[in-house]
């Protein structure tokens, strides 16, 4: 059944004036998911003006309050997973059961951001001077510019939408207009839990709209998951108005594989950052790095596992990796594992087309290992942002540590190791926002700081108390009664 996308404009649920938007199924693309009009730059004038109508009076909500709205909605989200969770599958291409995972950790998030209405909403300080107190409280910024990727369509909207609301701000939000069903989804939970009209404005559509956002003069703080180029052109944008950004970008993120590692365990972790959600995640693995004395076996059982994986169609229940978004997507992924291969890499498995069957009608790439030596090569230094892994071998963990670092971006790294020390050094010496050590790269929790260091994040981090910082400011507040007796 094809879904009517529709775009959310001061609580109406209005049809879009712009360009016809399908949404396909990655895995057949003569499937439409969900079919409707893209929103137009003009409709963010509309949007932008509801969502600032609506600030003083959802600011001067208790807080209380508004975490009660994103707790309906958790409420919402969760009775829905298994149906919203194939929706997603069949419009992103990860699988069901990932599909489902996501949904129920969107709603793990909004439970997060609801109950942090009833948490701590400020600090106080002794004052040097007799019968004062210096209070910090918290004041929402206003209207927050929200831009989303597609490859967790559901779960990173969730993560920048609720702490945006629960600490009084409202919304303007632009979803990748590849797939529109799951933002309909998320902002229909918020609305029927009893959201306010036009504190969440949702207008799906294309680089023009978000352009529009992120420009007008009534967004005050904006905040951008997707690539490194956006993100920097977005928080150029950002300062030139003199607004704050978040932009969380780019990963190039290594797993480092050292001798004495629990080799089982690593095999299954660099399976799933490497291959789960078919690579397209800013956390996912994308380079490897193995210490000389187990490279030669780890590498031989790695490529035979990846061999072994199941594409195909994400709603089969069988299916342990489906296609990658779209064809534009295929192509560049395509290019660039042909340009590893030109550049001399060893392909250790995949690299090749699906040339015919199912998999050829769909975006599907083959779950890829490219072996490196010390040339240099793109496919080391370039987020593919799909199912490829490039490979390195070390000489010994020093060496492991230091291509770890190699690299302009900071997302995460993963360590597979059951030497303390080792993990410590690499603790030290691995320049990443997120570190695992004996897991997958990645992988993010709502009360923890997410986001990158270096090429991969820029502005505050995301989730947590981050996520308070970013989305409130601060008045600091010297209080002093009268003259105590007067
Ligand atoms: C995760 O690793 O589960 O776009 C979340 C991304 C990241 C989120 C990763 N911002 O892939």
């Amino acid at each position: 059944m094809t879904a009517v996308i529709e775009h959310l404009i001061g609580g109406q649920w209005v049809p879009g004036t712009g360009d016809e938007l399908l949404s396909v199924n990655p895995a057949r693309p003569s499937l439409i998911v969900a079919q409707g009009s893209d929103a137009r730059s003009s409709d963010v004038d509309d949007a932008v003006r509801a969502a600032t109508a609506a600030t003083a009076p959802w600011a001067a909500t208790p807080m209380h309050q508004r975490g009660a709205v994103l707790l309906g909605a958790a409420d919402i989200v969760d009775r829905n997973a298994e149906a919203w969770g194939l929706d997603l599958a069949r419009e992103e291409g990860k699988t069901k059961a990932e599909g489902i995972g996501e949904v129920r950790r969107a709603a793990q998030i909004l439970r997060y951001y609801g109950n942090e209405g009833d948490r701590q909403a400020g600090e106080i300080f002794t004052s040097p001077r007799a019968g004062e107190q210096i209070l910090i409280t918290r004041k929402p910024l206003g209207v927050i510019g929200v831009i989303t990727p597609f490859n967790f369509p559901i779960a990173i909207p969730a993560w920048k939408i609720a702490p945006a609301l629960v600490y009084g701000n409202t919304v303007v939000w632009k979803p990748a207009s590849t797939v529109p069903l799951l933002a309909i989804r998320l902002a229909q939970a918020l609305t029927e839990s009893g959201l306010p009209a036009g504190v969440l404005n949702l207008l799906i559509g294309g680089s023009d709209v978000g352009n529009a956002i992120v420009d007008h003069r009534g967004i005050d703080a904006i905040t951008f998951t997707g690539s490194t180029g956006v993100g920097r052109r977005i928080a150029a944008a950002a300062a030139a108005r003199g607004v704050p950004a978040q932009a969380e970008m780019g990963g190039k993120n290594a797993a480092v594989v050292l001798d004495d590692a629990d080799i089982d365990l690593a095999l299954e972790q660099v399976m799933l950052g490497a291959f789960r959600s078919t690579g397209q995640k800013c956390t996912a693995t994308s380079r490897l790095i193995v210490t000389e004395g187990i490279a030669e076996k780890f590498l031989a059982t790695l490529a035979e596992h990846a061999a072994a994986l199941t594409v195909g169609d994400p709603t089969d229940d069988a299916t342990q990796m489906g296609p990658v978004i779209n064809g534009t997507a295929h192509q560049s992924i395509s290019a660039g594992v042909q340009a590893a291969a030109r550049q001399g890499a060893t392909v250790l498995t995949g690299g090749r087309p699906y040339a015919d069957g199912p998999l050829a009608e769909g975006y599907f790439i083959a779950p890829t290992i490219i072996e490196l030596d010390d040339a240099p090569a793109d496919v080391w230094t370039d987020e593919l942002f799909g199912p490829v892994l490039a490979v390195k071998r070390a000489a010994d963990a020093d060496a492991a540590f230091a291509l770890a670092s190699d690299s302009e971006f900071g997302l995460s790294a993963a360590i597979f190791t059951q030497d303390l020390t080792r993990a410590l050094q690499a603790v030290e010496q691995i320049d990443v926002g997120v570190l695992h050590v004996n897991s997958e790269s990645a992988g993010a929790d709502p009360h923890v700081p997410f986001g990158g260091a270096k090429k991969s994040g820029l502005g505050p981090k995301e989730q947590g108390g981050a996520a308070r910082d970013f989305f409130t400011h601060t008045t600091t507040v010297y209080l002093r009664g009268g003259r105590p007796g007067a």
